[in-house]
């Protein structure tokens, strides 16, 4: 039991030593980095496939999945640059599968990279990919109850998307729940609704995501 408890410590301090190299560099690239996290199927391709028909090029994604390409292809057929990673298993993306990538990456004409990580609403937010910050995703058909049944995710994160939410008409979505729990988890964060089939509220994320830069210091 006790070489349980340091393995999983020694794991994330491993982690945590690359995520800090990811972030130099990132830093030295003059990158604003996003760590995108929710359950599988909330929105995440969809909410950057918007972003990416607005930014082409300047927006990059690196998306993980257990495995398939179509990501990425979604994501470059909306005009966004993408790359991705196939974990084969794995339930979340590590700061070592992130260098892999970015190491040799160029980032010429890259404004902002998005991590779209795994479809998971647990693993995924305890790993440090050296990200200037976390962004969840919930979707109103999942529950209004999600946030406070899996915290972990939303006491980290800095922005929440509720999308979908053109479907609040068929499902019983309570969003004065929603949102005073997540204000309850976590006081700062900012929370955007958005519905990727109506277009309602993009515009108002890409401002956001284009204010993370102005507001950098460095
Ligand atoms: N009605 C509605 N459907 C949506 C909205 N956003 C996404 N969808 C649909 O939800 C499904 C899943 O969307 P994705 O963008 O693939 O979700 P994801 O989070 O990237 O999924 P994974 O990468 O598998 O975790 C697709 O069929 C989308 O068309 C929305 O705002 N409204
Ligand atoms: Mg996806």
């Amino acid at each position: 039991m006790i070489e349980k408890i340091r393995l999983a410590k020694n794991v994330h301090a491993l982690n945590d030593m690359v995520a800090q190299q990811n972030r130099l560099l990132f830093k030295e690239a003059g990158l604003t980095v996003v760590n995108m996290i929710s359950s599988p199927g909330s929105g995440k391709t969809s909410i950057l496939e918007a972003l990416g028909r607005q930014m082409g090029h300047s927006l990059m994604v690196i998306t993980g999945d257990i495995q398939t390409q179509i990501d990425k292809d979604r994501l470059e057929k909306a005009g966004a640059l993408a790359t991705q990673i196939e974990t084969r298993g794995s339930c979340h993306l590590t700061a070592h599968m992130i260098n892999a990538v970015v190491k040799h990456a160029s980032f010429s004409g890259v404004r902002l990279l998005v991590i779209e990580n795994v479809g998971n609403l647990v693993c995924p937010s305890s790993y440090d990919l050296g990200e200037d910050e976390k962004m969840a995703v919930l979707s109103v058909a999942e529950g209004d109850e999600k946030p406070i049944k899996y915290p972990s995710l939303f006491i980290r994160a800095a922005a929440v998307i509720i999308n979908k939410i053109d479907l609040i008409p068929h499902v019983n979505f309570d969003m004065a729940r929603a949102t005073g729990d997540i204000q309850k988890l976590n006081g700062n964060a900012v929370i955007f609704k958005l519905s990727c089939a109506t277009g309602e509220g993009i515009d108002a994320l890409a401002a956001y995501l284009n204010s993370l830069k102005t507001a950098r210091p460095g």
